[in-house]
């Protein structure tokens, strides 16, 4: 009788997601019989204990997972191979992969903003939005998507990033004379889907269609203890954790984005990191450069601060197009000098998320996504300890967290599919990482570099600001303009820093 009661009670408190179905004996023992034939069985150490529903859900969630290849990414991840047995070449990527637009001449970069408008108006282009991350460092509970940087409008990265969206179907449509829609694909991850997709319903899309706003969720992978065991969370639940925006290829297939825009004819892809307050979201140069150059994947680069500095580095290892991760990469290689100018880092391309993709090469995700390695962070994970069934709050990394890099598929491609580009980091990279009051990478150089950026956008169409002690900066809305055009309507206006342009008048 008390069973009953707790499974009632059960079901009323769990109403809020729906109950998968109800497993039978037999399938219950099947998959207990998998997890025991991988040594994974304390899993199941508090099964008999649970109510149905609690022995439903982890039923369900036990069955999405694979003990056996859990445990070759825990044993690849816990005993990787010794560093001597893997011989890596590491140089610069060669000319034939770089470009860069600091010196292109501005007829190329014309070419490219006008081929990348036309693939825009013939709506040929798709948004992919990196936003699983759980933003720790910046120490927000929200989305960082949702973060307002302090602008005048107060406006969050996304619905900075939204208008930039807006702004540019307009440009399509005024030079194409045809309307034209960007679909945006958001990838979350658990912690992040509801609170995004509540952010973006309460915002009505940012004034976008959200028949073209497409919110999907990334899988997860299991929390592992460091001989390699599968960790429970609660008595009724596996810890889990992200699987890293690596996952983005998998996610791609089983939430049907990427049919999705097969059905629309995209053939063009732009991905990027909702952290960086410059983004041009389908930035038509990018867009137009790599069509032109029939590459599968193009990945736009800023010289790297310094040596420390917490960005990957694009290179060629062995030959082939890559990236080691500021998390990955020894002392040495960070800080070796170009030979031809020692003032410069060797290795000084650093990686923004920023990246093109052909649609052909995500035709090809069933091939080689299930492929792609692991990287491993070594993490405090609260637990259960399944022989004692306390819960364990360590007090040092008792676990790791498994996850994949998205730049990890660089390597399957040769150096001719591939192209890297150099932008400006001042008008394209301001990654907010840290929180407020860090100095670098903090939401007030998000919004510095924001108003930097309007005040020179506005002073290059022939504006004055007046600027007085820290008083400066303009903030120019998408809306009004992308990346510093239409702006001639300012031409001998003076303007009083701080100040917000969002209408035309
Ligand atoms: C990322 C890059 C690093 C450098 C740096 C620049 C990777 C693996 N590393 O490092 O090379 O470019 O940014 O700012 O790209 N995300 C997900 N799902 C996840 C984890 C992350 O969608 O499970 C998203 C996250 O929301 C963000 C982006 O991926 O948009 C980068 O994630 P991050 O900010 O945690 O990566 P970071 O700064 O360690």
């Amino acid at each position: 009788m008390a069973a009953a009661i707790r499974n009632l009670v059960d079901r009323f408190q769990n109403h809020s997601e729906t109950l998968p179905r109800e497993p039978s004996a037999g399938e219950i023992q099947e998959l207990r019989d998998k997890y025991e034939k991988s040594d994974q069985s304390q899993v199941f150490a508090f099964f008999d204990e649970l109510s149905q529903t609690e022995k439903t859900r982890l039923f369900h969630q036990l069955s999405n997972f694979d003990p056996i290849r859990i445990n070759e990414l825990a044993d690849k991840a816990l005993n990787p191979p010794k560093a001597e047995e893997t011989s890596v070449s590491l140089e610069p990527l060669p000319e034939v992969a770089t470009a860069s637009i600091l010196d292109s001449d501005p007829k190329d970069i014309q070419y490219y903003y006008d081929e990348g408008l036309n693939l825009v108006a013939e709506n040929k282009v798709a948004v992919v939005l990196l936003a699983g991350g759980q933003g720790t460092r910046l120490g927000s509970s929200q989305p960082k998507g949702c973060f307002d940087i302090g602008l005048p409008s107060h406006k969050s990265l996304f619905q900075i990033q939204a208008e930039r969206i807006a702004k540019l179907q307009l440009l399509a449509k005024k030079k194409s004379g045809k309307d034209s829609l960007i679909p945006w694909y958001v990838m979350t991850s658990g912690p992040t889907r509801k609170p995004t997709e509540e952010y973006f319903q309460e915002h009505n899309y940012f004034g976008l269609d959200k028949s073209n706003v497409f919110i999907f969720e990334q899988g997860v992978l299991p929390c592992i203890s460091n001989e390699g065991k599968i960790l429970l969370e609660s008595k009724s639940k596996v810890a889990v954790a992200p699987d890293g925006n690596g996952g983005i290829y998998q996610a791609l297939l089983t939430s049907g984005v990427r049919e999705d825009m097969r059905k629309r004819g995209i053939k063009h892809i732009h991905a990027y990191c909702v952290d960086n307050c410059l983004v041009k979201v389908a930035d038509p140069v990018f867009i137009g450069f790599a069509a032109s150059k029939k590459v599968d994947i193009a990945t736009k680069v800023v010289r790297k601060r310094n040596a420390t500095e917490s960005v990957g580095l694009i290179l060629q290892k062995n030959g082939k197009p890559d990236v080691v991760e500021y998390s990955e990469i020894d002392k040495e290689t960070a800080e070796a000098k170009d030979p031809k100018n020692p003032s410069l880092l060797k290795f000084r391309a650093a990686n923004i998320v920023n990246h093109y993709y052909s649609f052909e090469f995500f035709d090809s995700i069933e091939t080689w996504a299930h492929k792609m390695p692991h990287h491993i962070a070594r993490k405090k994970i609260p637990c259960v300890n399944t022989e004692s069934g306390e819960i364990v709050k360590p007090e040092k990394p008792n676990g790791i967290k498994l996850e994949q890099f998205v730049f990890d598929v660089f390597p399957l491609l040769s150096l001719e599919k591939f192209a890297s580009i150099e932008v400006r980091r001042e008008d394209e990279f301001s990654p907010l990482k840290n929180a407020r009051g860090t100095g670098e990478d903090d939401p007030d150089t998000s919004k510095r570099d924001i108003m930097n950026q309007g005040q020179r956008w506005i002073e290059n169409a022939g504006g004055v600001i007046l600027t007085e002690a820290d008083a400066v900066g303009v903030e120019v809305s998408p809306l009004i303009s992308y990346g510093g055009e239409g702006l001639e309507f300012l031409k001998g206006r003076e303007i009083k820093a701080p100040a917000i342009i969002e209408k035309e008048e």
